[in-house]
């Protein structure tokens, strides 16, 4: 059957249900932007010259909004809590409803176990039949029912799930023999997916899937009228929670010599100690009421906490220049409470990595915090800088339809993949275009893409060689280059090595997610066992990585230019 866009969303307004805070949450988010999703809908299916595309059945199983799961986030909606998750489970929602897929959702393991038809009540009975979807949506909560409800059988369909995880798994934390071996056990991770199944809410690691979630966009009418009416003493602060504020008073001071300064911190009764009497706190505000504040703010400004939240993106969308700490050194799972137990070794920079790097400045403002003159620098810079609002293209409605449509037509991790597939030497290395970079190598491809079936398409691939301690993720960076997990089973060969001029004394073969890889010192060369410990993130002192980048659309990382 053919998947038609929709852009009525009555039926999936209904779909979502009644009962909490969080779904209304998310039905009123999902109300606001219709017409935005409407737009976008139109304009993806004229870009992709109006294609037939086909519908799948798709289940939905929101395992953290369960009750089974113990359902935190629900009480806390209005009270401060994490939104972003709801956010984002919102938005996918919609994308894969307004994309004309067969939907169904489910917010409790009762639902699950009807849709999946297995009987309530049977324990880890599992399921007998075909599973009667093509595609679950769930999270690690999730995951873990399914476990629980499906017994067995979970190991056969699971190739057809994609976990919603926020901040990523990498490859290490992923292979339960690995993780366990090598102190990369945590709790969440070693549920030997392909790690592309993990979808992450931004482009943390090439190793996930980057499925994000959307912000408004502006026409130019709203743009100007934003512009004109901005007040360029307004700061907005990042923190909806009185403990996001804690120990803040020194930067508030200074903010305050040059600007109003604005909150929007849940409050009970009284006006939370950490909020200094000077700042006009409005309590939390309805989603639509926070985008007018900021509309009129010049600054929106970060303390540290909440990490890589959507808030920022929503102020940058609306004109505001976002102002946060940089993080010396970077924060992560092994010196940060927070991040401790999270599947990934990622080092984040500062508190919103992904406006750091991928928006920057003048919309972006990363210092150093513990410097008081850099702070106040930087406050008196941003009161005669003037920007216009951005928001980048995987943002907006028709990005995220963009980037969801594409995984869901192209992503396979069913059928069995050649792990190593046969590959004659000069049909891989014809000669193509082939440049020398003085701490890297960097190697067109003009492989024939129709030999080898892959997405993305083969000839995207650039190779490249990583410096020592350098992991491919960066690698691919430096040639403004993504690392592509897809393409590393067509370069875990001695063909590669040779290709790339490397002299190998040994060649070994081992699970390890480091290679392949070689050691200059040792003259070492090791190639890769496991085709899930493939790893973008992995990164040695002592070894330089063979890695497989591709170009991508320009905002649009997940894209390759070949890849619609
Ligand atoms: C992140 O979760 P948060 O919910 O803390 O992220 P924020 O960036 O603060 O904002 C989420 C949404 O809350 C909305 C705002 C954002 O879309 O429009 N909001 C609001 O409706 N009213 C207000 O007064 C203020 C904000 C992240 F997303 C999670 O994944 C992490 O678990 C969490 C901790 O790092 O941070």
């Amino acid at each position: 059957r053919q998947a038609a866009f929709r852009t009525d969303l009555s039926t999936l307004l209904d779909q979502v249900g009644t009962g909490k805070e969080s779904l209304s949450f998310m039905k009123r988010r999902i109300r606001r932007l219709a017409s935005q999703w409407a737009t976008a809908a139109y304009r993806l299916d004229i870009k992709l010259h109006r294609r037939w595309r086909e519908q799948k059945k798709i289940l939905v199983h929101v395992g953290f909004l369960t009750e089974e799961s113990g359902d935190v986030f629900s009480p806390k909606v209005l009270k401060g809590g994490p939104l972003g998750e709801m956010v984002q489970w919102a938005d996918i929602l919609t994308a894969l409803y307004v994309l004309g897929h067969n939907l169904k959702i489910s917010m409790s393991v009762k639902e699950l176990q009807g849709f999946l038809g297995v009987p309530p009540g049977r324990g880890s009975c599992p399921l007998t039949g075909p599973l009667p979807f093509d595609l679950i949506y769930t999270d690690y909560h999730g995951l873990q029912q399914m476990k629980q409800h499906m017994g067995l059988s979970l190991k056969k369909h699971k190739c057809h799930i994609r976990v919603i995880d926020t901040f990523g798994t990498e490859p290490a934390y992923n292979h339960e023999e690995y993780a366990t071996l090598h102190g990369y056990r945590t709790n969440w991770g070693y549920w030997n997916l392909n790690s592309r199944q993990y979808m992450t809410m931004f482009p943390h690691t090439p190793d996930n899937s980057f499925m994000g979630f959307v912000s408004e966009e502006l026409n130019k009418t709203e743009k100007r009228s934003i512009q004109q009416n901005k007040v360029r003493n307004m700061a907005v602060v990042y923190g909806k929670e009185a403990s996001m504020w804690k120990g803040k008073e020194k930067f508030l001071q200074i903010l305050h010599r040059y600007m109003e300064v604005h909150g929007t911190v849940y409050y009970e009764t009284q006006r939370p100690p950490e909020v200094p009497a000077f700042v006009k706190n409005h309590g939390l505000l309805p989603q639509q009421e926070l985008q007018q504040l900021l509309r009129k703010a010049k600054l929106f400004i970060g303390f540290g906490f909440p990490y890589e939240g959507p808030a920022p993106l929503e102020a940058i969308a609306n004109g505001c220049i976002y102002l946060q700490p940089k993080f010396h050194p970077p924060h992560s799972s092994l010196n940060h409470e927070f991040f401790r137990g999270k599947p990934t070794s990622r080092e984040v920079s500062s508190q919103h990595p992904y406006a750091e790097q991928y928006i920057g400045r003048p919309h972006v403002m990363t210092v150093d915090y513990n410097n008081s003159d850099e702070f106040e620098a930087a406050v008196q810079e941003i009161m005669r800088l003037k920007v216009e609002p951005y928001l980048p293209y995987e943002y907006t409605c028709e990005g995220m339809l963009e980037r969801v449509h594409a995984y869901i037509q192209h992503q396979e991790f069913c059928s069995p993949e050649a792990p190593f597939p046969p590959v004659n030497a000069s049909r891989v290395w014809p000669g193509g275009p082939f440049t020398r970079l003085p701490n890297s190598t960097l190697l067109g491809w003009a492989g024939n893409s129709t030999a080898l079936p892959c997405w993305p398409p083969l000839s995207a691939l650039r190779l490249m060689v990583s410096a020592e301690g350098q992991s491919c993720v960066e690698a691919c960076q430096s040639s403004d280059l993504v690392c592509e997990p897809a393409f590393f089973r067509f370069i875990n060969n001695k063909e590669a090595l040779s290709k790339l001029e490397i002299q190998c004394e040994v060649v070994e073969l081992e699970m390890n997610h480091i290679f392949p890889a070689y050691s200059v010192t040792r003259g070492e060369c090791g190639l890769q066992k496991e085709t899930l410990l493939f790893s973008c993130a992995g990164f040695s002192a002592k070894y330089r990585r063979i890695c497989p980048c591709r170009d991508f659309r320009k905002g649009q990382v997940a894209l390759c230019r070949d890849c619609l």
